[in-house]
């Protein structure tokens, strides 16, 4: 609810999130915007990377195609998010972790800035920019380690083989369980908020959905309307970095 462009938060809202014990959250970029990490669509524009929308760039036709030229834009991506702090959404939600029983962060951002937060368990759909996996042997390596991030060729040690970002692309398939431990989560939770998405990309857009089937009460915190709006019991048009701390 707005009142003279302030966030205000419903009673009946209020009086949910502090009985509530089984808690579902689902981010997507704009949890981030406000730490200046660029949104994919948010801005009304789509990232361009050397003239190449993202959906290209980021797909997995183009891993096959000009493997060095996703590194390059991964590797761009990485230096831009070294030097980003996690901001007070990020923050608001690794104590949500803490406060309820039974709660799960599922994330489509590859940015690792929840953890940074602080926060312990989070479902990352997309995987993770800080990591590299092996195309044959699927070994995986932390980018953040020293050794690792300093090898320019991004060989695998163990078969010598090309890795790649331990992300998914479009077209690829979530890595294997993550996406239906956060659907068992979704069908059990009493409350379900979706935090800075476009609401978009599927599976992730689905798990709102299947919350409220499930009979939870679904909130959409984002500045713009998205799909999901109409369908969700609340929307709140606010930025997750002033609406969490709210709470
Ligand atoms: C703020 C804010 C502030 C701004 N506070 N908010 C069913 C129907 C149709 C298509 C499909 C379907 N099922 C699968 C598909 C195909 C495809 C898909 O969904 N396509 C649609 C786009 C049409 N999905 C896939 O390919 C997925 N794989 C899959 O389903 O495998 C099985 C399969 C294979 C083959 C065929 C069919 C099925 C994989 C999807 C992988 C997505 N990967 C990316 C790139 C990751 C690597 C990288 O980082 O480069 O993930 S795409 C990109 O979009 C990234 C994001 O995680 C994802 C979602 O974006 P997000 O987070 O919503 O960001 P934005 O920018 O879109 O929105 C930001 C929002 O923030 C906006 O709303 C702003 O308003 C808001 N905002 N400031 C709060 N301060
Ligand atoms: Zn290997």
């Amino acid at each position: 609810m707005l009142v003279n462009n302030q966030v205000i938060i419903s009673a009946e809202l209020r009086k949910r999130f502090a009985d509530a014990r089984r808690v579902v959250v689902l981010t997507g970029a704009g949890v981030s915007a406000e730490s200046g990490v660029p949104t994919f669509r948010g801005g009304g524009q789509s990232a361009v990377w050397k003239g190449m929308p993202f959906d290209k760039i980021s797909s997995a036709g183009m891993l096959e195609r000009n493997l060095a030229e996703v590194w390059e834009w991964f590797n761009y991506r990485r230096e831009l998010i070294e030097k980003i702090a996690p901001n007070a959404a990020h923050h608001a939600l690794a104590g949500w972790e803490k406060r309820f029983p039974d709660f799960t962060l599922v994330t489509q951002n590859v940015d690792g800035l929840h953890q940074a937060a602080g926060s312990s368990d989070v479902l990352e759909l997309h995987g993770n920019l800080w990591r590299a996996r092996c195309k044959t042997c699927g070994m995986k390596y932390d980018l953040r380690d020293k050794e690792s991030s300093e090898s320019r060729t991004f060989i695998c040690s163990a078969c010598g083989n090309y890795l790649r970002p331990d992300v998914v692309l479009f077209g690829e398939m979530l890595p294997a369980g993550v996406f239906e431990r956060a659907v068992l989560k979704a069908r059990s939770c009493e409350l379900c908020f979706v935090v800075g998405t476009s609401a978009l990309v599927y599976p992730a857009a689905a798990l709102p959905e299947i919350a409220g089937a499930a009979g939870a009460y679904t909130v959409e915190i984002n500045p713009e309307l998205t799909p999901l709006s109409d369908l969700c019991d609340e929307a709140i048009q606010g930025k997750a970095g002033e609406v969490l701390p709210l709470f």
